[in-house]
């Protein structure tokens, strides 16, 4: 296959969770310059109509789903639409999450269950409706989840969201295990720290700020177009062979103490 083809996403179709901002926005916009047809999701109709007519003025091939990932009724409800639409997924990419932060002790068990549906079940779910219409087409598709440094790591005061994104390293190599043998790869991302809507306490904060910029070799935050290659790589033929892998996109900050 010639270099230019490897990553080449045209007649590929694209559904993005979490994508009327963010991370989800910008790897959708960039698999769409790369050739993909969206479908954009979020829980927000406007906001998500906003994303969505955005991409289509820049000329992409763009729809939107509103459903909630964590609801698993919603979830297949609208993989039930995407198929009386005749709608074929071939790339899925499960961004969809939110942040809490709070010590422990603070917690309650509804907070905690709260984070880990909507950041750990909804990738299950979402990843399960998506590979069971890839099986039965036979063509193989990706699936992309959206891992994070707390993948590797533990940082104090997120205790759900890092247990559901440790999740979703090894839901990600569950998925390889069951679906590579259908020419399925599931892979993810880990974003390192990313300047998002998500973190913007975080970059406000001069002490942290600080702390991040010291504590990754790059010496600066991410930015959600950081993403957009490895997306591109992991949603296109050039990664073919790439299974059950977790790429930090990180400024090298897992790779130095
Ligand atoms: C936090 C941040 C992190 C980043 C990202 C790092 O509170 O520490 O929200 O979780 O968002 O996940 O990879």
């Amino acid at each position: 296959m010639s270099a230019s083809k490897l990553f080449d996403l045209k007649g590929k179709t694209a559904l993005v969770t979490g994508s009327s901002g963010g991370l989800g926005l910008s790897m959708a916009r960039g698999l769409a310059e790369a050739g993909a047809a969206l479908i954009l999701n979020g829980r927000n109709a406007d906001k998500l109509s906003a994303a969505a007519g955005e991409l289509i003025g820049a000329g992409h091939n763009v729809r939107s789903s509103v459903f909630d990932v964590a609801d698993d009724a919603a979830v297949q409800s609208a993989f039930a639409q995407f198929d009386a639409d005749g709608i074929a997924i071939d790339i899925l990419i499960n961004n969809a999450g939110i942040q809490l932060r709070k010590p422990m002790v603070d917690l309650t068990t509804a907070e905690w269950q709260k984070v880990l549906d909507t950041n750990l079940t909804s990738a299950f779910q979402v990843g399960r409706e998506a590979a069971k219409r890839m099986i039965a087409r036979g063509q193989g598709g990706k699936i992309i989840n959206i891992g994070s440094l707390t993948s590797e790591l533990a940082r104090a005061t997120v205790a759900p969201y890092t247990a559901a994104k440790g999740g979703i390293k090894m839901l990600t190599r569950s998925m390889a295990a069951e679906w590579a043998v259908h020419n399925i790869q599931a892979n993810a991302i880990g974003p390192g720290y990313i300047i998002t809507e998500m973190n913007k306490a975080l970059v406000e904060d001069p002490k942290f700020d600080a702390w991040v910029r010291g504590r990754t070799p790059s010496g600066r935050w991410g930015t959600p177009d950081d993403l957009i290659g490895t997306a591109i790589f992991l949603a296109s033929p050039a990664s073919a062979y790439v299974n059950g892998q977790i790429l930090y996109v990180d400024g090298g900050m897992l790779a130095v103490l």
